[in-house]
């Protein structure tokens, strides 16, 4: 398998509930490398960007105002399978059907409250990366981050 990079995020609510340490620590002793780390309050228009393909869902308005409702802590980490690896440790999106051992499952209830985000392809990681990473607080429009990604 190759060595391939993920974008982990923890949401509000987990940023909120102190849950940060117990998520990173799941992650560093599997043995992946934290290669990024950034607390970042997410605006609208990148929330946007990063969840687009869930545009047409009848929950998007709830997801991105539970997304921009509080900063979020965005993760780069690399590893050899990393990103199938990463999704396995997060768990199922409904946390009630998530397994006991894994993130969402021991950690969270709700749905629309499932504590953090792992990216579903090495695609959409590189493409998730960039949204925190190159965004800073002169560069908040998703066309200036379209930009800044041609340079
Ligand atoms: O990748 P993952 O986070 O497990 O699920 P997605 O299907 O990509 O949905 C993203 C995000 O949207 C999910 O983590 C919670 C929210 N969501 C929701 O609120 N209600 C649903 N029925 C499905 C997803
Ligand atoms: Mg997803």
């Amino acid at each position: 398998e190759d060595v391939e990079e993920t974008y982990i995020m923890v949401k509000p609510d987990g940023v909120q509930r102190g849950l940060v340490g117990e998520m990173i620590s799941r992650f560093e002793k599997k043995g992946f490398k934290l290669t990024g780390l950034k607390l970042f309050q997410c605006p609208q228009e990148l929330a946007e960007e990063h969840y687009k393909d869930l545009k047409s869902k009848s929950f998007f308005p709830k997801l991105i105002s539970y997304i921009t409702s509080g900063p979020v802590v965005c993760m780069a980490w690399e590893g050899v399978g990393v990103v199938a690896s990463a999704r396995k440790l997060i768990g199922a999106t409904n946390p009630l059907q998530a397994e006991p051992g894994t993130i969402r499952g021991d950690l969270a209830v709700q749905t629309g409250r499932n504590v953090i985000h792992g990216s579903d392809s090495p695609d959409n990681g590189k493409r998730e990366i960039v949204i925190p990473f190159l965004c800073n607080k002169n560069i908040l429009s998703v066309y200036d981050y379209s930009r800044f990604l041609i340079c």
